[in-house]
């Protein structure tokens, strides 16, 4: 029996309750976080007892939108989406809202015309992970540097904020000079290929690596190795998420520091998707953002085996 909302569930012919069917729109699988986030939000929608269906975006938006249009064909009962990108979301939403299908914003945002076209967002504070990412560089360089940056997909919210987190911090600390910026698409490959790249143009120039997630650092890594460099000392790397990878990493000196981003999001998703579907909507705020902390090769060690992805 569902323990999901029971107001707005119909009887079944045969008396039972339906279980409520939620249509998830997902980016793709680019990184380990992603797959810690599908994970999480496929087990929360277990636990709560809805009927799940799953549309991997595999990295296009276009899927995403047909993903969910066909979720409002359907009338399925709420949708949650993880926008690959922040704009171009509006002509799609209206639909669903057109059909009264509430839609929750999870883990990336929108930047939609009207805010009444999703219930709810839930996610990281990736403008502050930027942020903290350069204290943490500032601090550990005492101000002078210079970066190279591996951006996350264009036009994605975490990219743009992770961007400009940094950027707001650094303002006041000429010492810190970013030197090269390239999207490597939040991917192990495209990170170290870009990396790559970078260590031909700017080779024994590059102090630091900013990665927007330790997927691309752990690439970058790699990338660092082949040049016959030492990660962690010749270059030092920060990053963020702090997926299993990265600890591995810290512990074994290559890279020195990652901003946690919890992708554990699927309970709290379905604690909101419970009370949405009850019409208890007046309480849940707009916005709910996850609290990150940071983690260096000093900490690493002591944490790695509590880690939950
Ligand atoms: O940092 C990255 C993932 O949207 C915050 O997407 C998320 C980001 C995360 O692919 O690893």
């Amino acid at each position: 029996s569902s323990k999901g909302p029971q107001s707005d569930d119909v009887a079944d012919a045969d008396g039972s309750q339906s279980v409520p069917v939620i249509g998830f729109v997902q980016t793709g699988a680019e990184s380990d976080w992603r797959k810690a986030h599908s994970e999480s939000v496929r087990d929360a929608a277990k636990a709560s007892g809805y009927d799940l269906r799953f549309a991997d975006g595999q990295g296009k938006q276009e899927n995403q939108i047909k993903a969910l249009s066909s979720f409002v064909a359907q009338g399925v009962d709420g949708i949650i989406l993880s926008p690959l990108v922040e704009t171009g979301w509006d002509n799609v939403l209206e639909k669903a809202k057109k059909r009264d299908i509430p839609v929750l914003i999870l883990d990336r945002q929108v930047d939609v015309k009207d805010d009444s076209l999703y219930v709810t967002y839930i996610g990281a504070d990736t403008y502050n992970e930027g942020r903290l990412a350069a204290e943490w560089l500032i601090e550990e360089t005492g101000g002078t540097a210079k970066v190279v940056e591996l951006q996350g997909t264009p036009g994605a919210s975490p990219t743009i904020n992770r961007f400009k987190g940094f950027r707001d911090v650094i303002a006041d600390h000429s010492g810190i000079e970013i030197i090269a910026t390239q999207s490597g698409d939040f991917r192990r490959s495209k990170g170290k290929e870009v990396m790559e790249a970078m260590l031909k143009k700017h080779g024994d120039d590059i102090d630091v690596v900013y990665a927007h997630n330790d997927d691309m650092a752990i690439g970058a890594i790699q990338a660092i190795e082949d040049a016959g460099k030492k990660p962690g000392d010749d270059i030092i790397l920060v990053s963020i998420d702090g997926v299993r990878g990265a600890f591995e990493a810290m512990v074994e000196g290559k890279l020195n520091c990652t901003v946690e981003c919890n992708p554990l999001q699927g309970p709290m998703a379905f604690e909101a998707m419970d009370k949405i579907l009850a019409g208890d909507t007046a309480d849940i705020p707009k916005k709910q953002m996850i609290k990150d902390e940071v983690y260096d090769r000093d900490t690493a060690k002591d944490v790695i085996d509590s880690r939950k992805y």
